[in-house]
């Protein structure tokens, strides 16, 4: 098998990249690493130094990528069929870096924030960082409500890379600030997501794991 990614059922960066592989078919192996087990924590590190989901290594081309964006573009550059997620269009695919941007950076990003402190000891944790990313993230959800109720994806007609960025970054962000009614048009486009059965598939495959997701 040439593709391998390294990742976590759920850890919310690799269900990026899972949406893209199923949304493409590409073949590839999961490798899950549980980051917990100090050796297999070490040898994680030895791979990529920072120690952070996904990493897909290409055993044939002899490549490795960290990054979920990245490997994204990878995969288009590299497969046919996953070409589809980056417009060939220059200007379009200018619009989907974008909003990939605006997903990891603005909504993903402030969830994690939000989701780290959970396991944070007493004493230790960041009430001050976690109010300013909630007040982010409300911003960014407004924004979202804004563009998406109407129906489509991020970008348009086409489901690209930053809807494989929205989906698990919506998703979480709903279960640490639930959005439906502050921002219904938001929801709506998390359903059309979580109807897709490329993300489908990636909430089934990781169901078994949700109890292990830290409460509030
Ligand atoms: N910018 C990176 C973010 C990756 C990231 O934050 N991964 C998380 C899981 S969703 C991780 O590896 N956390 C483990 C850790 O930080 O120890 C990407 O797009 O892939």
């Amino acid at each position: 098998m040439p593709l391998r990614l390294y990742m976590h059922p759920l850890a919310s960066y690799c269900w990026k990249t899972l949406i893209a592989l199923y949304e493409t078919g590409v073949p590839f192996e999961q490798e899950v690493v549980d980051l917990q087990d100090p050796g297999a924590r070490e040898r994680f590190v030895r791979m990529t130094p920072l120690g952070k989901f996904p990493v897909l290594v290409d055993e044939e081309a002899n490549k490795a990528f960290p990054e979920s964006s990245i490997i994204i573009e990878y995969l288009s550059m590299k497969y046919p069929a996953a070409a589809k997620l980056l417009p060939a269009d220059k200007d379009l695919a200018l619009r989907v870096r974008l909003s990939d941007r605006f997903y990891d950076l603005y909504v993903h990003e402030k969830m994690q924030k939000i989701v780290a402190d959970r396991i944070r000891p007493e004493g230790r944790k960041d009430p001050s960082g976690v109010d300013r990313a909630r007040q982010e993230l409300e911003i960014a959800l407004a924004l979202v409500d804004r563009d998406m109720g109407a129906g489509g994806w991020a970008t348009g007609l086409t489901f690209t890379m930053a809807d494989c960025a929205a989906a698990p970054a919506l998703y979480y962000a709903n279960q640490v600030a639930p959005f439906a009614e502050s921002h219904p048009g938001a929801a709506r486009y998390l359903d059309r997501l979580i109807a897709r059965p490329s993300f489908a598939r990636v909430l089934e495959e990781a169901a078994p794991y949700f109890e292990m997701f830290p409460k509030g």
